[in-house]
């Protein structure tokens, strides 16, 4: 049962186990409602009784002998446990301490056998868990009740409230109290944070439209004051993704001082603020600017600082928390961008939690994982972040996923393990950051490639054959459980896109026994399934997950999608030449590419999809200096029906302009349609851009940027 503790403890010693018995005698001493509701749910009037075995939960303060009083580790959140033959202790430093032992006790009861021996347990970092904080369809209340019950669960103490699309937690509402159901709400999830030893921390996101005056200053309290009488205690500011006045570092210091001094101090009962910097990734700050010095000087030590790394999403390491930590003058809060996937929304990120430095624990006052709009699915990674952030040294990425699997489906994780291994990559981001992918098959079907290619023998084609295979399989398996329906619930149409994938290739492997015992019937009845299967995926893929950003749903898309679709060209191109055919080779490949020199967005994933080509928006604020440009360079000088882009705010600042070399450029007339900035240009071009024509920066947020052919 201790591999089943999550996290893993820092110290076991288990000599041995004996028989579970049937009757246990719990005495809690005065460590809380969180405990006593924890005890609760294992000892119960069928299991316990005055002569059973006798277990004491208590902390510090409570009467225990000296010599176990000392192994409780003198760190906040410690506990340690000492299970004999005859009794078991639980101890806890204070109350969040005992709680956690208790969870550790009820884990290791959970079995026919009782192991004896000792745990001594602590956690590296003081505050663990999660920040609600992406753009997209913020949690509902009921996952959020389920959220905090997985890190009670999992010993995370921390819940940052920001999701973005929360007016009420961002602008224009921000200033207005929640109207009542939604305070009501509020106030539960208060409580079950409370029931769970975690923090519910509620960040208000103020900076787009604040003025730096006492009016705004006042709504901003008063807000925190609803909060409080909702029983929020701990609070945060978020100033990121803004532009304009409200990333005046000085102002933002003097409010959260403010608000310190006349709000978390005089309270008591509240905990530090939490901020987030406007400059909150090494890429985005501006020396000149001293804009995190300005913070690191001003801002009472008390508060925290919240930082995303080297980019705005990157895994952390110890330099990066030396320069970080140098420039605020304290240890950095992180904020870790994953799983979260509002940048590549027609992904599922269900790979393991990896890439952080595990001797960084000293550094930093918080690690918080930033999630996808899809709750339970986010419980694989955030399972990690809760090995990682107790027991650094001891964090295995792997071991930890797959736990986490079988916490989360019991019965089907391996079906989930399937599933989730083919489905961890992000593919192509405006951020470039990347997960690795079927990683066990990936060499496998480089080396299928290469035979094909080659002409050469195919030699482990009973390996690829039966990875397909097992894809379908776990499909089926997972779309008829009734393991976890929630989590069911939001995978669905990746798991039917990955069963059509895995069908796919197994079609695709038909086609190549077929061209081997140059059977034609066999190969094109092949042929044509894989396309038919393709033009599921298709539909698929344009009718769900509909959003405006990255629509659709993509699976496996670094290894397996692209073996299937290269081995299929290859495949038809040699049937064709063998047999003289002209069987049609598909292709989604997107001849247009690109063109900017706003470094920001070099990267920036562009989708060719019904003869349209469009930009996929980037979340955040862009800068466009004089003269900077974006648009496409089309594969050769074509006709075009319509171009538009919007911007927002609202805003025709930005001017198209069409050119057919690069060289001479040309502005087309333009027309307004709901935001919406056209042009309908008369002669064909190569090259479509937005530019800033004036002499002065605009700072924005591109909604859509895309030319009809
Ligand atoms: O990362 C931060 C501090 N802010 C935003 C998040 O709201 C968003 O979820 C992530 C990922 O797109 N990027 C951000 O810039």
């Amino acid at each position: 049962q201790i591999d089943r503790v999550n996290p893993v403890p820092q110290e076991v010693n288990i000599k041995d186990s004996v028989q579970l018995p049937s009757f246990f005698n719990i005495q809690q001493l005065n460590t809380g409602e969180a405990t006593k509701n924890l005890i609760s749910t294992y000892f119960t009037k069928e299991n316990t009784l005055k002569k059973g075995l006798s277990i004491r939960v208590g902390d510090v303060t409570n009467k225990f002998k000296k010599r176990d009083l000392k192994k409780v580790p003198n760190r906040p959140e410690s506990y340690y446990i000492k299970s004999t033959k005859n009794h078991i202790l639980v101890i806890g430093r204070d109350a969040a301490g005992a709680y956690y032992g208790t969870k550790t006790l009820i884990t290791l009861l959970s079995s026919s056998m009782r192991p004896l021996g000792e745990i001594i347990d602590y956690p590296d970092v003081s505050s663990r868990g999660v920040v609600e904080g992406f753009y997209g369809t913020p949690w509902t209340f009921e996952n959020r009740m389920r959220q905090i019950d997985f890190y009670g669960a999992n010993k995370l103490n921390t819940y940052i409230y920001g999701p973005k699309d929360d007016p009420y937690h961002s602008s224009p509402n921000w200033r207005k109290p929640y109207p009542e159901k939604e305070a009501e709400k509020l106030k539960k999830l208060v409580s079950r944070a409370n029931l769970n030893h975690v923090d519910f921390v509620w960040a208000i996101h103020p900076g787009k439209d604040i003025k730096w005056d006492d009016k705004d200053r006042d709504a901003l309290l008063r807000k925190f004051e609803n909060m409080y009488d909702l029983g929020v205690r701990s609070f945060a500011v978020f100033f990121d993704d803004i532009s304009g006045k409200g990333t005046d570092p000085t102002q933002q210091a003097s409010l959260l001082n403010y608000l310190n001094d006349k709000f978390v101090k005089e309270k008591e009962d509240v905990r530090p603020l939490i901020m987030c910097p406007t400059e909150y990734n090494k890429a985005w700050s501006n020396p000149d600017r001293k804009y995190l010095e300005t913070l690191g000087e001003k801002l009472d030590p008390s508060i925290e600082i919240m930082w995303t790394g080297n980019t705005v999403v990157a895994d952390i390491d110890e330099a990066t928390m030396d320069w970080i930590n140098a420039k605020i003058k304290r240890k950095a809060f992180i904020w870790w961008n994953y799983p979260v996937s509002d940048y590549v929304r027609n992904h599922m990120l269900l790979g393991p939690a990896y890439g952080n430095a595990k001797t960084i624990a000293k550094d930093l006052s918080g690690f918080t994982s930033n999630p996808m709009e899809h709750a339970e699915a986010s419980k694989i990674g955030i399972y990690g972040v809760a090995d990682y952030t107790w027991n650094m040294e001891g964090y295995h990425p792997e071991k930890t996923w797959n736990k986490s699997l079988k916490d989360l489906m019991p019965e089907n994780y391996e079906a989930l393990a399937v599933f989730a291994k083919h489905n961890s990559d992000l593919g192509e981001n405006g951020h470039r950051y990347r997960r690795k992918e079927s990683v066990a098959f990936a060499p496998e079907a480089k080396e299928f490639l290469k035979s094909i290619k080659n002409k050469q023998e195919i030699t482990n084609l009973n390996i690829i054959e039966a990875e397909f295979n097992e894809m379908v399989n776990a499909s089926e398996k997972l779309l008829n459980s009734k393991d976890n329906p929630f989590l069911l619930d939001e995978i669905r149409p990746w798991v039917r896109q990955f069963k059509h994938l895995g069908k796919a290739g197994l079609s695709m492997l038909n086609m190549q026994k077929a061209l081997q015992t140059k059977n034609q019937k066999e190969f094109e009845d092949n042929y044509n399934s894989v396309l038919k299967i393709k033009t599921e995926m298709f539909e698929l893929d344009s009718k769900e997950n509909q959003n405006p950003y990255q629509p659709g749903i993509k699976t496996s898309s670094l290894v397996i999608t692209p073996m299937i679709d290269e081995a299929f060209t290859l495949l038809t191109s040699a049937y064709n030449k063998e047999f003289g055919e002209s069987l049609k080779i598909e292709s989604n490949f997107n001849p247009h590419s690109l063109f900017t020199n706003i470094n920001k967005l070099k990267e920036q994933p562009i989708t060719f999809k019904n003869k349209v080509l469009s930009l996929n928006p980037p979340l955040e604020v862009i800068t466009f200096e004089a003269e900077d440009f974006l648009g496409f360079e089309l594969e050769e000088v074509k006709k075009l029906k319509e171009v538009g882009y919007k911007l927002e705010p609202s805003l025709d600042a930005l001017t198209w302009q069409l050119s057919k070399d690069g060289n001479t450029w040309s502005t087309p007339a333009t027309k307004e349609a709901n935001g919406h900035i056209k042009a309908f240009p008369k002669e064909a071009v190569k090259f479509i851009r937005i530019i800033n024509a004036t002499d002065t920066k605009i700072e924005t947020r591109i909604k859509t940027l895309r030319i009809q052919f």
